[in-house]
């Protein structure tokens, strides 16, 4: 693929998906769906639809097993991530579940070993304990991903960049591994942070692309829903038994929503990027900072790989605060444009403390290995200035280190 020009911060970058803006705007909105032919797709809130006959329906027979709201979303992402097939669930964390559960007691999952805490909690607090075999590997070496590989590894879960310590993940590299040790291994790729314009994991050799739709997807940070994204026939087929058997299906409400979101996700991926660049080099330069992890950044170890796999990078920043805790924490309290909240990828600035709020629930030792630490801080860069942005980093790092 094509490379942009080298004055653009996506220089290097893969070039833009091919028609990714105008099926943001169209796929799966067809107004001739619609006998009213609306323009935007109208809320179908009905929990049932009427039958000719039995077994003789329009499409639709109860809202869990299929919606025309959800239809819509689901075909919009399908589109936007080169798949054949896309499955909307109630959270990120229930698509998780929903994929998890094409596997049994005995069978293995392997998992990057950073990862959202709430995955760590899932695999290791709920998947361990009925009977699956679950380990986890550093995935950014390929040799460990390698020796990690068991007969009865079923799927191999990564998360790129990873939640939160950023670190990179080759996505093709992973899936050639995985798929040699076993061609029937599935390979699920965590596409949250990226989201659908940044990067196309079923592209790179991935089976199943999954997304926390409540973070880019959406957009708004008003919706809690999940996505699956999968070409394969039979892995659809049972994916979608799952979504119906399984219930954890989204509000037609919320698909609405999300299908909304979806609209201007190539105009705010662009600017997250752009806006976070902007931080992240202020944050590098600035000497109350000990370190910035930030794959747009030429100084993160897996720059050249996000080039090579990406086409640019979401508003996700890790920065090592100097100091203790206290520091870090004086500096989350003084923010006023940015909340102290969980969560990202909303068009408003966030900033949090994973040790103490989003990976709390991973332990204590674990979290020292991943570099989840006291001073470690994270922020989701949204859509204001850039000018604003910088100028509330900067005064909050004046309240955690005064000028003498
Ligand atoms: O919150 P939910 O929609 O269930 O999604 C879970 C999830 C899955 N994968 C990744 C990479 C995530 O970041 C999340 C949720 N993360 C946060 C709430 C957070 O603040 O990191």
């Amino acid at each position: 693929m094509a490379s942009h020009a080298q004055n653009d911060i996506s220089a290097g970058f893969l070039h833009e998906y091919k028609s990714f803006a105008t099926d943001a705007v169209h796929a799966g909105s067809e107004p001739e769906q619609w006998n009213s032919l609306a323009v935007v797709p109208p809320i179908s809130l009905s929990t049932t639809f009427k039958q000719h006959a039995p077994g003789k329906h329009a499409g639709f027979e109860y809202s869990r097993s299929g919606n025309p709201t959800r239809n819509c979303l689901e075909r919009a992402v399908a589109a936007l991530d080169g798949a054949q097939y896309c499955l909307a669930v109630a959270s990120g964390l229930a698509a998780t579940m929903t994929i998890t559960h094409l596997f049994k007691s005995g069978d293995g999952i392997l998992c990057m070993n950073d990862v959202y805490g709430g995955t760590n909690r899932y695999f290791k607090k709920i998947v361990a304990e009925v009977g699956l075999d679950v380990s986890f590997a550093d995935f950014t070496k390929l040799e460990v991903l390698k020796a990690a590989l068991k007969p009865n590894t079923k799927m191999v879960w990564i998360e790129t960049p990873t939640n939160p310590t950023m670190k990179v993940v080759d996505i093709q590299a992973c899936a050639d591994i995985v798929h040699e040790h076993n061609k029937d291994t599935i390979v699920v790729v965590d596409n949250t942070f990226m989201s659908a314009y940044f990067q196309r994991p079923l592209a790179l050799g991935a089976d199943i692309c999954m997304y926390s739709a409540t973070k880019y997807m959406n957009g708004h940070s008003d919706v809690v829903m999940g996505l699956i994204s999968v070409s394969r026939d039979d892995l659809y087929e049972r994916l979608k038994f799952l979504q119906n058997a399984l219930g954890a299906v989204p509000s037609p409400f919320d698909c609405y929503m999300c299908n909304r979101g979806l609209k201007t996700l190539h105009l705010r991926m662009k600017q997250h990027f752009k806006n976070a660049m902007a931080a992240a080099k202020f944050l590098e330069a600035d000497p109350r900072v000990d370190k910035v992890i930030f794959p747009g950044l030429p100084s993160h170890p897996q720059h050249e790989l996000t080039k090579r796999q990406s086409t640019g990078c979401p508003g996700m920043i890790t920065f090592y605060i100097k100091g203790k805790l206290e520091h870090a924490s004086t500096f989350l309290s003084n923010l006023k444009l940015f909340a102290l909240a969980e969560s990202l990828g909303g068009y408003e600035s966030l900033a949090e403390h994973p040790a103490i709020m989003t990976h709390a629930s991973v332990c204590e030792e674990e979290r020292k290995e991943l570099g989840i630490n006291d001073t470690l801080i994270r922020l989701s860069v949204g859509l204001e200035d850039e000018d604003d942005i910088i100028a509330d980093l900067d005064q909050a790092l004046n309240a955690a280190h005064p000028k003498k």
